[in-house]
This record gives structure tokens, C-alpha cells and sequence, in this order.
């Protein structure tokens, strides 16, 4: 080789060396690029519910997005921060409702009617060109009885001028009804295993949503809410809903006294909640947030739902009693009023304003396999 080749071949074994040291440097972790194109995870058979929880995933409560994207390589990283949230008396004015409860006593906003500043709330999550998910499951007649109502409503009202993403779960997808979708909203139909109880039909979705969110929904969206069908949106349910861990006041409770509340209360369960303790009722029937903190809530709720198979006991309200108990260590940052789920059979109280999402009249009888 004469002087000019290897004059460029140093040069290139020396900026080679540079290149690789840089991206070593930069990278938060120490770590190199090409582990972000390694093969993506896949998550645990779901044949076997007590195998089912990945242990290395979540042992590690503040497992970040940035380590999962390290190890299962994808070139979008939703880190918690890319949703930064506006700060609280930006938009949020609770003077304007003086009559009802407006703040938890660990400083967490509950939004009703009035309080927020919608049109900030617009303009900072527009800047961030958010994705918003939705899960919702018809299982067996749940599917002609609820979905076409529920679906189209939320197309309608559900994160209007954001994009939108629909997760629907179903056993039988060639029974989806055909739904007229406006332009930023997406529709994903999954199939799922019926249950023989509804019971079992309806905790099971802490673990669907669990899987579903590790391999697909965590890539996609910036936050989720999950909710159940037999309900119909009627105004805008919108960006003044978003945060880290959203909960629902249920609308029979948001008045009746702790000790009141149906709160698991035998000591065997896992979702056993002391007289004296809790906050408030809350609603399995829309909870949301983040992607990374569904995903805490439904492996807890999902842990306390076998830990309770295995002792022979049931919860006696399902998944709502281990949300309930998830709720007591696990704080909401935010907190819908019942005017985002009531039920009209209630009537209309003057502090009901807005009616975002109204209950369906429940039909047992029509639509479990088993009362
Ligand atoms: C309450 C809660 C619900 C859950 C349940 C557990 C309300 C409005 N909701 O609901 O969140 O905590 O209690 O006891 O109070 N599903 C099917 N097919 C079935 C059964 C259930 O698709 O055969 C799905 C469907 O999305 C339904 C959800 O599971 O909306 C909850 O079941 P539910 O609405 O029958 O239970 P419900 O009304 O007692």
C-alpha cells in the first residue's frame, strides 16, 4: 500500500473509532445505537394466568420507556416527558365551583364542568400532537346490545381535533358493526377469548389491556383510557381528561360517607379495604393516564385478581374492588366528576352541569350468559 492509502485508511479507522465513541457517549444509558434494533418483546403466553406476568417487566415499578425502548428497539421512544403536562392553574379554576369538592386532599385536580380552560389545554396538547388511545371490550351480546352506540358516540365526542385511536376487544369479530369514522380517528378490532362467567369476562380485561399495551399500545399513543361499552358519550369528553392516573367518581357514590362505600371489606381478598380508610369510590367504568401507569394498574389489579383465585375468593365488585384498592396506594394525579359517567336513573342533580358520558340502562338479563 503507498503512502496515500494508508494516510486514508488511518483516516478511516480514526473517524470510525470517533463515530462509534460518540454514539457510545451520547446515548443516556452508555448504551449503542444498534440495540434499539434488536428484536421487540413479545409478551407472556396468556394461556397460563399465573404465568402470564413477565416477572423481569415488572418487578421494577419505575421501569422507563427509555429502558424498554433499549431493549426491545424501536426507533420512537414515548417517554413519560413528551407528554409534559400544562401547570394546574393554567387551566384549572376551581373558584369556579365553589358548591362541590374541587381539589383531594393530596392536591389533585377533579375536573368538573367549569373548572377547566379548555381552550389552553388545546393549544399546549396541539403543539404536542398527542395520540390518545381507547380500549373497549363487547364480549358475546354486549357486542349488538352496546358497541355501534358506544363507538359512534365516541367518534363523535371522544378527543375531538386529536388523534384517536379505538382498541376494541371482542370474541367475535365479524360481528363488528360498520362505524363511519371522522379522519383522525383509527379503529384496531381484536380478538379475544370469551369467559364462561361475566365476572370473569370482566376482570380479565386488566390482563388483555396489560398485553395488549406491551406489545402494541405503548408505541402508539400518549395516553389511554379504557371503558366499558354499556355507556354513550353526549358532549365533549376532552383534553381537560388527560394525565399521568385518571379516576372516576362513581356517580352512586360521590356523596355517601367512607364508611359507606362498597369497598371490599373481608381481609382474605386482595382488594380488602379497612372501614376508616379510602378516599373515594371510584369507577372501574373509565379509568385512563399514560401508557406506563395503565400498564402498573392493570398488572396490580390483574396480581390481586389471581392472588384472590388462588384463596377461593371474589371481590364483590370484580375488577372495580382491586382498582378501588390500586387507587388507595396509588394516588389519582387527576379525577373526573361523576358528570363524566352518570347514571340518569339518579336523576339530575343542580351540581350535574354536564353530562359527558350517561350510562345505558343495564339489562342483566339480556345480556350475561350467567346472572
Ligand atoms: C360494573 C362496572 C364495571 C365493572 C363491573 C364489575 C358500571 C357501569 N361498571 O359494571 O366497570 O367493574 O361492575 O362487577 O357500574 N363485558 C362484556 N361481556 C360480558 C360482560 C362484560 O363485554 O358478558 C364487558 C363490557 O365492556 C362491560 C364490562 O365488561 O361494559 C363490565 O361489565 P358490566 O357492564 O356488565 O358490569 P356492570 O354493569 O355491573
Amino acid at each position: 500500500m503507498n503512502i496515500k492509502g494508508k494516510v486514508v485508511l488511518s483516516m478511516l479507522v480514526v473517524s470510525t473509532v470517533l463515530v462509534v465513541f460518540w454514539e457510545y457517549v451520547s446515548s443516556p444509558e452508555g448504551s449503542f445505537l444498534w440495540i434499539y434494533h434488536t428484536k421487540t418483546p413479545e409478551v407472556g403466553d396468556s394461556s397460563s394466568p399465573r404465568e402470564w406476568w413477565l416477572p423481569n417487566w415488572f418487578n421494577n415499578r419505575t421501569h422507563s420507556y427509555r429502558e424498554e425502548a433499549l431493549e426491545g428497539g424501536r426507533e420512537k421512544v414515548r417517554n413519560e416527558d413528551s407528554s409534559e403536562e400544562l401547570p394546574l392553574w393554567d387551566w384549572f379554576s376551581p373558584k369556579n365551583r365553589p358548591e362541590v369538592l374541587t381539589l383531594t386532599p393530596w392536591k389533585a385536580p377533579i375536573v368538573w364542568e367549569g373548572t377547566y380552560n379548555r381552550a389552553r389545554l388545546e393549544k399546549h396538547y396541539a403543539r404536542q400532537k398527542i395520540t390518545v388511545g381507547l380500549t373497549v371490550f363487547a364480549v358475546g351480546k354486549y357486542i349488538e346490545h352496546y358497541l355501534e352506540d358506544f363507538l359512534d358516540s365516541a367518534n363523535r365526542y371522544f378527543m375531538v381535533g386529536h388523534r384517536v385511536i379505538f382498541y376494541v376487544m371482542m370474541d367475535d369479530a365479524s360481528r363488528m358493526p360498520s362505524i363511519h369514522l371522522s379522519p383522525l380517528h383509527s379503529l384496531q378490532v381484536f380478538e379475544i377469548k370469551s369467559e364462561k362467567r361475566w365476572q370473569d369476562i370482566s376482570m380479565m380485561r386488566m390482563k388483555t389491556i396489560g398485553d395488549h399495551i406491551l406489545s402494541h399500545i405503548q408505541h402508539e399513543v400518549d395516553f389511554l383510557f379504557c371503558m366499558d361499552v354499556d355507556q354513550v358519550f353526549q358532549d365533549s369528553f376532552g383534553v381537560e381528561t388527560l394525565g399521568q392516573l385518571v379516576a372516576q367518581l362513581q356517580a352512586w357514590w360521590y356523596k355517601a360517607d367512607h364508611d359507606e362505600f362498597t369497598y371490599e371489606r373481608r381481609e382474605l381478598s386482595a382488594a380488602y379495604i379497612p372501614f376508616g380508610q379510602g378516599d373515594f369510590y371510584y369507577h372501574a367504568a373509565i379509568f385512563g393516564g399514560t401508557p406506563i401507569h395503565i400498564l402498573n394498574l392493570t398488572r396490580e389489579c390483574f396480581k390481586g385478581i389471581l392472588q384472590d383465585k388462588r384463596n377461593d375468593i371474589e371481590a364483590q365488585w370484580h375488577d372495580e374492588s382491586h382498582l378501588n384498592k390500586y387507587f388507595l396506594s396509588n394516588k389519582p394525579t387527576k379525577i373526573l366528576s361523576p358528570e363524566y359517567c352518570w347514571d340518569y336513573h339518579i336523576g339530575l342533580p343542580s351540581e350535574i352541569k354536564n353530562v359527558k358520558v350517561a350510562w345505558q340502562t343495564k339489562e342483566y338479563n339480556l345480556v350475561r350468559s350467567n346472572v
